[in-house]
């Protein structure tokens, strides 16, 4: 007797475990009507365009823009088949998981100026994580999210210039949300994610809404030349700065200080004999040289 009724008490805790794990995962389900409502943007977000799957959120994004599409339209996608980093590199997702997304601006800038909104886009992310987890995150020069010294999250700025300047620009963020990226051996050592940090499943409906708020409210400084503002956020936040760091290329390693950022998204690398180096972005990676 004690036994049977044991039985069906598990049965019904299995039971309602599951109901709450389908609910949960409704919850998460990207949906762009879900992430307009009380979405108090005037640019960013106007136009939210979601696919189940897609190639690559920049490259669809891309082909909008070529089409016309307005600034502030958004692409997400609950899967890339051919997600991207920088110089190709691979970016990894699980499906219905993560945050991928591309932006597109076509801001008043020369294209020398363009690190300003992957700047801009790294202080946005760091304050909607703050307000809708309360972890306090830290950026890498030049493009990601770290946490505990662990990369959350990964931004990929294209340009279409002419002479004249930028005539759009994608901004592609991959953010891990609740991925464990514990179960991918090519991530492992080197990823974290919300969930991991936190234990929690996080809504990314309302994480996007807070994303695509604070992206408007940086890029409303940046159009109101107020880049002392963001770069004073950017410099508070950042994980590298005033410290000791080894910066490497393929065939280059250069060891030193990181003093400051440029506008134009070089590094100011102090070496030990006192000589500054400008580290232009690119091809370089940044380490954070052990200091025990
Ligand atoms: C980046 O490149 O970090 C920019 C990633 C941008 C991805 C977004 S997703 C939406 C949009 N559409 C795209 O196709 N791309 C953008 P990079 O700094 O080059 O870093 C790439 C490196 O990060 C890889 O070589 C891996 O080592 C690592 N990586 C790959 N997937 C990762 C993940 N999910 N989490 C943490 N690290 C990852």
């Amino acid at each position: 007797m004690i036994i049977s009724t044991l039985t069906i008490n598990i049965k019904r805790f299995i039971w309602f475990f599951r109901q709450l794990l389908v609910m949960l995962d409704e919850a998460d389900k990207l949906n762009p009507a879900e992430i307009k409502l009380g979405l108090k943007t005037h640019i960013i977000g106007n136009e939210i365009f979601f696919f189940d799957k897609t190639e690559s959120t920049n490259k669809t994004a891309k082909e909008l823009a070529k089409k016309g599409a307005e600034e502030g339209t958004i692409v997400i996608a609950g899967e890339q088949t051919k997600g991207r980093g920088r110089l190709d590199r691979k970016w990894l997702s699980a499906p219905d998981k993560n945050i991928l997304m591309s932006l597109l601006l076509r801001p008043e800038l020369p294209p020398s100026k363009a690190f300003l909104l992957t700047m801009m886009t790294s202080v946005a992310i760091v304050k909607a994580i703050k307000k809708e987890t309360g972890l306090n995150t830290l950026i890498k020069w030049p493009n990601d999210i770290y946490y505990n010294n662990k990369k959350l999250a990964g931004i990929l700025t294209e340009l279409n210039s002419d002479r004249k300047g930028i005539k759009y620009a994608i901004i592609g963020i991959g953010l891990n949300v609740n991925l464990d990226p514990d179960n991918y051996k090519e991530i492992r050592e080197i990823a974290t994610s919300l969930y991991k940090e936190t234990g929690k499943i996080i809504i990314r409906n309302n994480l996007l809404r807070r994303i695509l708020t604070e992206i408007e409210k940086e890029y409303n400084l940046l159009k109101r030349n107020k880049i002392d503002k963001i770069r004073r956020a950017w410099t508070k936040r950042s994980m590298v700065l005033g410290k000791p760091v080894t910066l490497s290329g393929d065939d280059y390693s250069e060891e030193g200080i990181a003093e400051s950022i440029n506008e134009d998204g070089s590094l100011i690398l102090i070496k030990s004999d006192g000589e500054r180096k400008t580290i232009v972005r690119g091809d370089i990676s940044l380490r954070l040289k052990s200091t025990s």
